[in-house]
């Protein structure tokens, strides 16, 4: 007995011991300050899986071979990063609003995009999702730029008649917001942003769209935003490849371009819309861009990590990092990735190169090194293979090879790739949208694609 007494007081010890020192550890980790590594010196080696070969070591040497590599790097973004959303969609459209007189020549529209539940059978309401376009009158359907926006529709310009979101918002406690629900008070507040005339008066329409109105910018367990109206689907997949707010914010886009198809009177050719988006909107267009190939051009703009910056490099916002803050962008399989992105299968070039041969326009700010600006950069130049191989000509391509990061505000134009950097903050500013339309002047003018 005295023995057994013994063996539990060790045992007792052992385990207050232990528990003591798991506290601790996990406590210094949830304390430990996260410094973020702005020094190039300090990038650990590292080796970019290469687009060109599948995961069997196969090189990709023709289009053909590459339909099935495009696959499997699609599936490996899916499985690995994004998540998986389903194939099919179903919606509705109802014009409500088409004012001719918005400005000459130009009609403002709003739309609601009703996306409907997959499984008819399920009770659930369909999810409303606010359109706004502008579009420049012609007698033949026009190009596009569609994106999505953080704050609401109203808050593009100070237009009186543009709808406020119902949906959640979040809460900005600078009195553009009351708590979560959109306000009057943020009419206008990022029309910087948005420069609808600028955009029109170059032949483009604008649409935009709330980002909140497809899905809100939080853990809600798959309960709402376009999440809740597929509840089945998520079931059946594993848990790791359940897709997060990207993934879902991705959807509702190709939602809108269906809207787009289904909707005459707006005069906009479907087959020629842009989708561009800044910062977390900007690894969403890149991830619309890569799961919808109706979409003709590719705009990412301060897309940072996630998006169009290197895992690899980790510098400014790593992995480990933004599934610290944001877990919800992202399936759960990311976050084996955490201080552990040389064990990626893919880097973001792939992401990139998932577009070609369309259009692809990928933006950085000086100031922005929290996405990291060469980071972005050496992405785009390292997806030009891809591009290469499928007919990008051997002077664009060697634009791309021989350009080197830029030291101020310049653009580098190579046929379909774009590449800029602009002086400034972490924003979407009229340089930005000088260079992209630059770009759909040269891809997109074309009618009859
Ligand atoms: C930051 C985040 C970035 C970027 C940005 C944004 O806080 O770290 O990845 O997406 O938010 O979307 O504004």
């Amino acid at each position: 007995m005295q023995v057994h007494k013994y063996n539990n007081q060790m045992l007792g010890a052992i385990v207050v011991v232990a528990f003591l020192s798991m506290t601790t550890s996990t406590m210094a980790q949830a304390t430990k300050k996260f410094v973020p590594n702005y020094d190039e010196s300090k990038i650990p080696p590292y080796q970019l899986p290469a687009a060109l070969q599948t995961e069997n070591g196969d090189r990709v040497q023709n289009a053909e071979q590459w339909n099935d590599r495009r696959a499997e790097t699609l599936r490996l973004f899916e499985e690995h990063v994004f998540g998986i959303m389903p194939g099919q969609r179903n919606i509705k459209v109802k014009v409500v609003r088409s004012d001719r007189d918005y400005r000459p020549g130009v009609t403002r529209h709003e739309l609601d995009v009703s996306i409907l539940p997959l499984d008819a059978s399920i009770d659930r309401s369909p999810l409303v999702v606010q359109v706004l376009a502008d579009v420049p009158q012609s007698d033949a359907p026009v190009p596009a730029i569609l994106g999505l926006n953080f704050q609401g529709n109203h808050t593009i310009d100070e237009d009186p008649k543009t709808r406020i979101p119902t949906s959640w918002v979040r809460d900005r406690r600078n009195g553009t917001t009351d708590g979560s629900k959109a306000i009057e008070a943020g009419r206008g507040v990022a029309s910087t942003r948005w420069p609808s005339k600028m955009i029109t008066d170059r032949g483009y329409a604008m649409l935009t769209v709330y980002y909140g109105d497809i899905d809100p910018d939080f853990d809600d367990g798959f309960e709402n935003g376009v999440h809740g109206l597929m509840p089945e689907f998520i079931a059946s997949l594993p848990e790791n490849h359940r897709p997060g707010s990207i993934a879902g914010w991705a959807y509702g886009l190709s939602c809108v371009l269906d809207a787009i198809e289904q909707t005459e009177a707006l005069n906009v050719d479907a087959t020629r819309v842009g989708v561009l988006g800044h910062s977390r909107l900007g690894k969403t267009s890149l991830w619309a861009g890569a799961t919808d190939p109706r979409f003709a051009m590719v705009i990412s703009n301060d897309s940072g990590c996630g998006g169009t910056a290197l895992c690899r490099r980790a510098i400014g916002e790593t992995v480990a990092r933004i599934n610290t803050s944001f877990p919800h962008w992202f399936n759960d399989a990311y976050l084996q990735y955490n201080e552990n992105e040389s064990a990626l299968p893919i880097d973001q070039h792939q992401l990139i190169a998932l577009s070609a041969p369309r259009a692809i326009a990928v933006g950085s700010a000086t100031q922005d090194e929290w996405a990291d600006p060469k980071g972005e950069f050496l992405a785009w130049q390292a997806a030009a293979p891809v591009y290469q191989l499928l007919g990008m000509p051997s002077e664009d391509l060697k634009v791309v090879e021989e350009a080197s990061m830029p030291n101020g505000q310049s653009v580098i134009n190579a046929g379909p790739m774009q590449y800029h950097l602009r002086e400034g903050k972490h924003d979407l500013a009229d340089y930005d949208w000088q260079c992209y339309l630059d770009l759909a002047d040269r891809t997109l003018q074309t009618e009859s694609r």
